[in-house]
């Protein structure tokens, strides 16, 4: 059996059942100027420092065979899948659905909703469209994961206490054993990564476990 060297006790990679990588929201919307995170007044530039470490994560799964889900926030043109009180909740500067400077915001399809060029889906990659914070809310995640016999998930993305946090807690609701990667997971708010980590794996890892990228690539590639 190989195990990942975590938070708040080692976490056993399955003998039965698969682990996939989970990669949540890494779009331009979050992490460039002109998207949905700087239209809320967020300093963008703070989530660009975890690209590297995803992408290497993103490359040893493909390597291993492995697979990989990429989520990503989005409403229909129309928004007939934003409800009113996502809407209308920040108070000043571009709304979802406005024109910005790299198309409509957190709109499918506009070039600032897509994944940045470094993590581009390959073809094979599960691509989850969401239009809540949890990847699991409105979407076919479950039936998903439960046709591939995937019963761990390993999360990476932004920001950590909203979407990460969120789709973490919902997977562990639904039995799925979740480790957060700390290298691999951003806030536009510091203290609430080192808040979300520490809430996540306190009580005996009350919703999962956490681990650095190097731990998790030494046992994927030893497994
Ligand atoms: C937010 C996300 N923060 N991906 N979305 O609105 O965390």
């Amino acid at each position: 059996m190989t195990s990942i060297a975590a938070q708040p006790y080692d976490y056993e990679l399955p003998t039965s059942g698969k682990v996939a990588l989970v990669i949540i929201d890494m779009q331009r919307d979050f992490l460039e100027p002109g998207g949905f995170g700087d239209a809320l007044g967020n300093d963008v530039s703070l989530l660009q420092a975890i690209v590297p470490t995803v992408k290497k994560l993103l490359e040893a799964f493909r390597k291993l065979g492995l697979p990989v889900i990429h989520t990503i926030e989005c409403h229909a043109p129309d928004l007939s899948d934003c409800p009113p009180a996502k809407l209308h909740r920040a108070k000043s500067g571009l709304k979802i659905g406005d024109e910005g400077p790299m198309g409509r915001i957190l709109i499918a399809g506009e070039k600032g909703n897509g994944i940045i060029p470094e993590l581009e889906p390959i073809e094979g990659e599960i691509v989850i469209l969401k239009p809540g914070k949890g990847a699991f809310c409105r979407t076919n995640l479950e039936s998903i994961l439960q046709e591939k016999g995937i019963t761990h998930l390993l999360f990476t993305g932004v920001t950590t206490e909203v979407c990460v946090q969120t789709t973490m807690r919902e997977a562990n609701d639904r039995g799925y054993e979740c480790l957060l990667i700390e290298d691999g997971t951003e806030s536009y708010f510091p203290e609430f990564k080192q808040a979300t980590v520490a809430m996540l794996r306190a009580q005996g890892g009350i919703i999962g476990w956490t681990a650095d990228a190097e731990s998790v690539l030494r046992s994927l590639e030893n497994s």
